[in-house]
């Protein structure tokens, strides 16, 4: 929703009930908890059932992120100074304070964004995962020591921190894509201005309040809530260094513009059109269960979700028969439920998006299997739901084959061997996550060498990084930077090189004599 004054939106009567029992949440700057400076707000839904009101949270303007930045300002001396080790320590206590709020963490988040709590826990036990491996690096933020070209001279690299960071992250998974960039931020000795999605800002406050209790030092981590102005005036402020952002290709290419003018640092992780290839002699049951989690799991709202499955042509209509058999098992609600496997879309805007797919592709030619619009029942009536969807007869230059959906609908792609498969798996702007299932080591070293993506999987579904990896992709999904794995310490430092000198004269390096 866009934003309103508190008193436009309490003279909508429908609304006004639901209001009078909601205290706003706040922002954080400098160690306090506290309003905006505009008087905008914005409303947070339940997408399962928009009755539900998560929360009433302040639209951030101008003075709110001029204070948020100038207190991350303020910390940064005293926190880069502080020993990694001892950052080290207020990480790893947050991890514990995570594993102990788990689930509420999990059903708060459930109710921002939908997915099943299932997946909300998972979410969870990834920024878990996170806080105790990056705490580790506190004691690594490894460097190089090396030769020197002249005699009694040391040379070595060392990681600076970099200073005040902005962090701006999307909704699909609110805890787990923050943890990423901040937990990294803070091993490094940066401090940062944190603007979470407008859709899962509660379940970003609760992640402050869990870092703050950890012992994180005020002004050190910021959040202010708002939207896209509030992201574009984070970006532009003069103040902040690097920007880390994830989200679509299409805003992430206006925030790299702006961060190449200003001569800033900026990592960008974005889009995905992620391909499962299934070969004749793969294992089908699990090359079925692969398809169908990963299409369908975070109901197909991750960048790394399978919106395309390329299949060999003599097992196509086999595969076909039973994906489709197999996908109408699955269970659409609310994702509170314990017994649900596909929760609602976040909003109206992407239910809109998702259902305009369905007319663009039949119109291109695609055969719809299944799905292909919103559930009947009572259950459904006030959320964003929709059913999960499969099209076959999908050629690759198709417009669902092309252009990021984050729904659940996938498209399936017949082709005749290895060589075709891969060359229709690169065919897109983008170039996250792919799979191959085969049982043909060669095919599948063959895969792994020329698939053009950040991530191949052999044997398994295109979702499901592990954060020790490096994550991130090509072509329009990135900007050449990797998240997670020790490759995110080099988004969050600059290297510094250091000679040292111990020969008591002047030796100069390079000095043709
Ligand atoms: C995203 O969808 O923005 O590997 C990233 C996976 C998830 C990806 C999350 N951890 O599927």
């Amino acid at each position: 929703m866009s934003a309103l004054t508190l008193l436009e939106y309490k003279s909508s009567k429908r609304r006004q009930k639901k209001l009078t029992l909601k205290k706003p949440y706040l922002n954080f700057i400098g160690g306090v908890w506290k309003k905006s400076s505009t008087d905008r707000i914005f409303v947070n839904v339940n997408p399962a059932n928009t009755d539900d009101v998560v929360g009433v949270f302040p639209y951030s303007g101008k003075q709110d992120v001029d204070q948020a930045v100038m207190s991350a300002e303020k910390a940064f001396d005293q926190w880069r100074k502080m020993p990694a080790p001892k950052r080290g320590e207020i990480l790893f206590r947050s991890g514990q304070l995570l594993e102990k709020q788990k689930e509420a963490l999990a059903k708060l988040m459930t109710r921002e964004m939908g997915k099943p709590l299932r997946e909300t826990r998972g979410d969870v036990q990834e920024a878990i995962d996170t806080a105790y491996y990056i705490a580790g690096e506190g004691r690594r933020l490894l460097g190089q020591t090396t030769t020197s070209e002249l005699p009694n001279k040391l040379a070595m690299t060392v990681r600076m921190p970099i200073g005040v960071c902005g962090i701006i992250t999307p909704w699909n998974f609110p805890i787990a894509v923050p943890s990423w960039k901040i937990y990294p931020a803070l091993i490094c000795g940066n401090t940062m201005v944190f603007k979470p999605a407008e859709d899962t800002p509660a379940s970003a406050c609760m992640f402050v309040e869990i870092l703050e209790k950890a012992g994180v030092p005020k002004g050190v981590i910021n959040l202010v809530h708002g939207g896209p102005s509030t992201g574009e005036l984070i970006v532009h402020h003069p103040k902040t260094r690097l920007i880390s952002f994830t989200g679509s290709s299409e805003v992430g290419s206006i925030i790299g513009e702006a961060c190449g003018r200003m001569i800033k640092n900026c990592s960008m992780e974005m889009g995905g059109k992620n391909a499962q290839i299934v070969m004749d002699d793969a294992d089908l049951d699990l090359a079925i269960e692969g398809a169908v989690w990963g299409a369908f799991g975070t109901t197909g709202q991750r960048c790394t979700a399978t919106s395309r499955i390329i299949v060999h042509k003599d097992i196509y209509e086999t595969f076909k028969r039973r994906l489709v058999k197999r996908a109408k098992t699955l269970r659409l609600g609310d994702g509170l439920n314990e017994k649900i496997d596909v929760g609602p879309l976040i909003n109206k805007s992407q239910h809109q998006k998702v259902k305009a797919y369905m007319g663009v592709a039949k119109q291109d030619g695609a055969k719809l299997e299944l799905g292909g619009g919103i559930p009947r029942g009572a259950g459904y009536k006030k959320g964003y739901f929709f059913e999960p969807t499969i099209f076959s007869e999908v050629t690759p230059n198709m417009r669902i084959a092309q252009e990021e959906i984050f729904g659940p609908v996938t498209a399936l792609i017949r082709i005749k061997n290895l060589d075709e498969a891969v060359k229709v798996l690169n065919s897109t702007d983008y170039g996250l996550s792919s799979s191959i299932f085969t049982r043909d080591i060669n095919k599948a070293m063959v895969a792994v060498r020329d698939i053009e993506a950040g991530l191949t999987y052999v044997n398994g579904p295109t979702i499901g990084a592990e954060v020790h990896l490096p994550f991130g992709g090509v072509k329009k999904t990135g900007n050449g930077h990797r998240e997670a794995g020790s490759t995110v310490l080099d988004i969050f430092t600059e290297w510094k090189s250091v000679f040292v000198d111990y020969s008591g004269k002047l030796q100069k390096a390079q000095m043709d004599e």
